[in-house]
């Protein structure tokens, strides 16, 4: 029997409305709704506080954000980066007249793989822009050595990564930006939103100008700058969440958890060890549906539709198979064997804080399917 009510990938998390009131009020009371206000700022420094690191910028969604983080470092000519991720990542380096290149991805961790990125440097590259894929950290330590030897820059996309630490602290501290998304979908949502964590307090200045028109002061203009501001109702919501977002990760470990003793016996159905960080966020949870299982992934996915139930194929297609990338050398099959095996065979299951243990039980019903 479907399920009456539709169970999606993900269900934001929301506080309890009563508790956005007095944030409202206030908005209300002092008029100020955008451009750094009292809200934008005390939320930049709680969450610098929250994340353990010195310079955050907030931005209306992390698309804007990545876009911006390129223009801050001056990135031109040819950026290494991930097929195998949600196309923004790629489409912040068209928006900045940048050729993407594409690398293959480690099959065991689903990132960037570090030790084929040399191969993949031209005297036109200026930057490695890999993807914290899931949340999973990247091989960090790897790419700083490829970059400092080459004289690249990295610029983290950290979309998936809020509160994802390694045996150092932030994984955002690594390279010379990350950026983050507070997308509806994002395990932290402010609706929309998006950051930028700079390593120091010039490049956030530089960073601020960029998102606010390239403004320095009421009649200076530094830069090209876009408007790329977080509004006054995106930091109240990001202040209130973060009152809840330790819970909601300790929710989101517990069904992570659940799925890996409910899944572990099932011929066909490989899901991913956990990662080594230190700190995890368990923003997904995939699986790879391999040849033995008696389905295809994609009849295995109509499947789940049919009983009112929504995985996704995060990431498929890729995104070197998309009409504006795919003539590029770099988005051949035989270079990206890895992630096109990959892409082929991922599902997302359904994990957010309120997922409940019986539909748990009924994914992974559905998923002991014996026969074609
Ligand atoms: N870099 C990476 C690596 C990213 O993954 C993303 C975004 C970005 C950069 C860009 O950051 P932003 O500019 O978005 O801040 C979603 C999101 O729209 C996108 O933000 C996200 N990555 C991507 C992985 O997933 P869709 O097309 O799958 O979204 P949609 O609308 O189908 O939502 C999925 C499910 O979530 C729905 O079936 C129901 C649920 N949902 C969704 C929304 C929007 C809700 O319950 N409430 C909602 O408000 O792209």
């Amino acid at each position: 029997m479907p399920l009456n009510s539709p169970i999606y990938v993900t269900r934001p998390f929301l506080p309890p409305l009563a508790e956005l009131y007095p944030y409202l009020e206030q908005i209300w009371e002092n008029r100020q709704l955008t451009n750094a206000g009292p809200f934008h700022q005390q939320f930049e420094q709680a969450l610098c506080e929250y994340l353990g690191v010195d310079h955050i910028s907030l931005f209306a969604n992390g698309t804007l954000a990545l876009v911006t983080a390129l223009q801050a470092l001056r990135i031109t000519g040819e950026v290494i980066t991930t097929p195998y991720s949600f196309v923004a990542t790629a489409h912040s380096l068209l928006w900045n007249g940048i050729k993407p290149v594409f690398v293959d991805i480690d099959p065991a961790t689903f990132n960037l793989d570090a030790e084929k990125i040399e191969a993949a440097i031209t005297p036109q590259t200026t930057a490695i822009l890999p993807v914290h894929v899931y949340g999973r950290p990247c091989a960090t330590d790897r790419i700083q050595q490829i970059a400092d030897t080459y004289g690249l820059k990295v610029i983290y996309d950290a979309a998936h990564a809020f509160a994802v630490e390694d045996k150092g602290g932030s994984i955002l501290r690594h390279g010379d930006l990350s950026i983050l998304s507070f997308h509806a979908t994002k395990v932290f949502t402010t609706f929309e939103g998006g950051a930028i964590i700079s390593p120091d307090e010039k490049t956030k200045k530089r960073i601020d100008y960029l998102k606010n028109f390239g403004f320095a002061d009421e009649v200076t203009v530094v830069a090209p700058g876009i408007n790329g501001k977080m509004n006054e109702f995106q930091a109240a919501i990001g202040l209130l969440q973060l009152k809840y977002i330790d819970m909601a990760l300790e929710q989101r470990a517990e069904i992570d958890r659940r799925y890996r003793e409910l899944l572990s016996d099932i011929p066909g159905i490989h899901y991913l060890p956990y990662p080594n960080s230190k700190r995890h966020n368990y923003s997904y949870f995939p699986i790879l549906v391999e040849s033995e299982y008696p389905l295809t992934r994609d009849e295995l996915y109509r499947r789940f539709r049919e009983e009112n139930i929504y995985v996704r194929r995060y990431f498929y297609p890729l995104i070197s198979d998309f009409p504006m990338y795919r003539t590029l050398p770099s988005a051949s099959k035989p270079n990206l064997q890895n992630a096109s095996i990959t892409s082929d065979k991922v599902l997302c299951l359904p994990i957010y804080p309120e997922l409940e243990v019986k539909t748990q039980k009924k994914i992974a019903m559905l998923l002991t399917v014996k026969n074609k």
